[in-house]
């Protein structure tokens, strides 16, 4: 998938679907993402293949702020302040905040003792965001971290020793199109002070590239270089800047935002954790709260079980995992997220084998309990949702199971399973031994394989997305919008129902009986909806619906023997073209 096939339904703002504002500036910026198979040196990108966890840091001028000017605060991600889009402020009073930017307690060692806690492999950092500003001494601006601040160190260095210090790997941010404060840089000012017209051009040799060639040859060894929003930025830059990387580090990865798809692999669409195996190498971008840089008012964490899901879901799904923090002005990092790395780092610590080196599933999505990493002939399971009932069951596995058993840390303990109807049943102990997630392993013959149809779990909801249906006299299509300006939300929906229109999805049942059925989807009024099994039951209901997607229920369905289903799901009165249904929710009646 590229960022170009991407339909955008997006949104400024609400959550609201249906008053389409496609807010695509910044999505136009991000330009063609790279799927460059594996970097052919194998020393090339070790770290991020096998690693599979890093740590994202955004910090900067823009931190002092923490999105309040002025006494007023601006909601949205903190590293856009200065944008008309935000704060709107000038290039002369943003240049202002360097001369009070003095981050005392700013502590390389800690930060690097953090990333290493939480189990994650390296850290990248912006050395320069889109405001221009240098977080590093460089040689080629003044308007960089040395120079400006009463502080006047080199955070860079410090980080950059502190890493190697822990056995972490470093690498940058840096924004090479977008430069807000240069004369000549994308939505920079168009003239300099002396009122002489600058053109990219201009800014491209006298600051991007010799600063491209500082970060590359003033830290010692460095991962990747991970270049951002390169909008159409002239291909010949790219290859430029590309060049210099590889010249001055020849085991660093290019970031694929470098653009023109110059960059060694894919970086998928901002807070976006695929629910679909993405082929290629790849990694996902995230946050610990709604924003990148630091916000005061940004409550919002992301807890340890939370952290672990989403990276072990990215694993899963074949790529590389990438957590950001943002620390405050004064350099200090929000105890909330420190505590929720280290407290997902020490489980990581405990089952290592579940992340570092592990492949992705023999599923193509997330099962309704968790998800599976490989490695070798064992299927590694994450237990985040521990069935009560002393069952595990595993849809759709086509190897023959050898030996199961359950890790607590240090003890193993062996499972009894048995196979049925195509359904692994695992018999486990009724109460979870992992506060956030429990781990069993299951050793078998052959390649792990399986088929990815969806089986509806016995014990718990299973969830469906719209992301596994079909759809027919109606559309499927990806729905992407902005929460809060910069906070992306990814959702697929079917859309604009016909007459005759209907999503599909094919479900597996190891447990015949009766089960709850709720859709979930955005709207406008009451709505009528119709679920039907092909060669069975048909029910319907009427709900209301809102602009937010919720889960409504529809009601009672029949599967009168374990097997596989068709169910067909139609709007059929109400506003049917603004009806979007996002998901199928299957609960057994117990
Ligand atoms: O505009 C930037 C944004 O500030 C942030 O740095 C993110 C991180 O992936 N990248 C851009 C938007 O995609």
């Amino acid at each position: 998938m590229t960022i170009k096939n991407i339909v955008i339904v997006g949104l400024l703002g609400a959550l609201s679907f249906h008053a389409v504002h496609a807010e695509q500036g910044m999505d136009e910026l991000w330009g063609e993402s790279v799927v460059k198979l594996r970097a052919e040196d194998a020393k090339r990108g070790q770290l991020f293949d096998e690693g599979n966890y890093a740590m994202f840091i955004h910090w900067g001028l823009y931190s002092q702020l923490g999105n309040n000017v002025d006494g007023k605060t601006y909601y949205g991600i903190g590293e856009w302040i200065m944008s008309p889009r935000m704060a709107g402020i000038s290039v002369g009073d943003y240049k202002k905040l360097a001369g009070t930017f003095d981050p005392v307690k700013f502590d390389a060692k800690a930060i690097a003792k953090l990333a290493y806690d939480a189990g994650m492999k390296y850290i990248i950092i912006t050395s320069k965001h889109h405001d221009g500003f240098a977080m590093y001494d460089s040689k080629s601006s003044d308007f960089d971290i040395t120079d400006s601040t009463p502080w006047g160190r080199d955070p860079m260095k410090e980080l950059s020793e502190a890493c190697r210090e822990f056995g972490i790997g470093f690498g940058f941010y840096y924004s090479h199109n977008q430069d807000w404060t240069y004369p000549g840089g994308f939505r920079g000012p168009e003239k300099d002070k002396k009122g002489k017209r600058k053109t990219f051009d201009d800014y491209f040799i006298e600051k991007c590239l010799p600063q491209v060639e500082e970060i590359t040859t003033e830290y010692g060894p460095i991962e990747i270089v991970w270049f951002d929003t390169p909008g159409n930025m002239p291909k010949k830059y790219v290859e430029q800047l590309v060049a210099v990387v590889h010249k001055n580090q020849p085991n660093a990865l290019v970031s694929g935002r470098a653009g023109h798809n110059l960059g060694d692999y894919q970086s998928l669409g901002d807070m976006e954790v695929p629910l679909v195996k993405v082929p290629g190498m790849w990694e996902s971008v995230d946050t610990t709260n709604d924003s990148w840089a630091y916000a005061w008012y940004d409550e919002n964490w992301k807890p340890a079980k939370e952290i672990l899901h989403r990276t072990i879901a990215t694993v899963a799904r074949g790529g590389t995992y990438m957590l950001n923090i943002g620390p405050r002005g004064d350099g200090s990092v929000p105890e909330h997220a420190a505590d929720a790395l280290r407290k997902s780092g020490a489980w990581i610590k405990k089952y290592p084998n579940i992340i570092y080196g592990a492949g992705p599933s023999p599923y193509e999505h997330a099962l309704p309990w968790g998800d599976v990493t490989l490695r070798g002939n064992t299927l590694q399971l994450s237990v985040f949702e521990w069935p009560t009932s002393g069952e595990l069951y595993l849809p759709g596995l086509k190897n023959e199971v050898t030996a199961a058993r359950l890790l607590t840390g240090k003890d193993v303990q062996p499972l009894e399973f048995t196979s049925k109807d195509g359904w692994l049943q695992i018999s486990i102990p009724q109460i979870a031994p992992e506060k956030y997630a429990s781990v069993i392993e299951l050793d078998v013959e052959g390649t792990p394989e399986s088929d990815s149809t969806w089986g509806l779990d016995p014990n718990m909801t299973t969830s469906i997305r719209a992301n596994f249906a079909t759809s027919k006299g109606a559309k499927l299509q990806k729905n992407r919008w902005m929460e809060k300006f910069g906070e992306w939300k990814h959702m697929k929906q079917v859309i604009d129902w016909q007459e005759d229109g209907v999503a599909t999805w094919v479900v597996d049942v190891a447990v015949p009986g009766t089960y709850h059925i709720d859709l979930s989807y955005v709207g406008e009024g009451r709505v009528v909806w119709q679920v039907a099994i092909e060669g069975g039951e048909t029910i319907r209901n009427q709900q209301a619906s809102s602009s937010v997607y919720q889960k409504y229920p529809i009601g009672w369905m029949n599967f009168p023997e374990a097997g596989r289903y068709t169910i067909n799901v139609s709007c059929l009165e109400g506003d049917t073209e603004a009806a979007g249904l996002s998901e199928i929710h299957f609960t057994r009646i117990q």
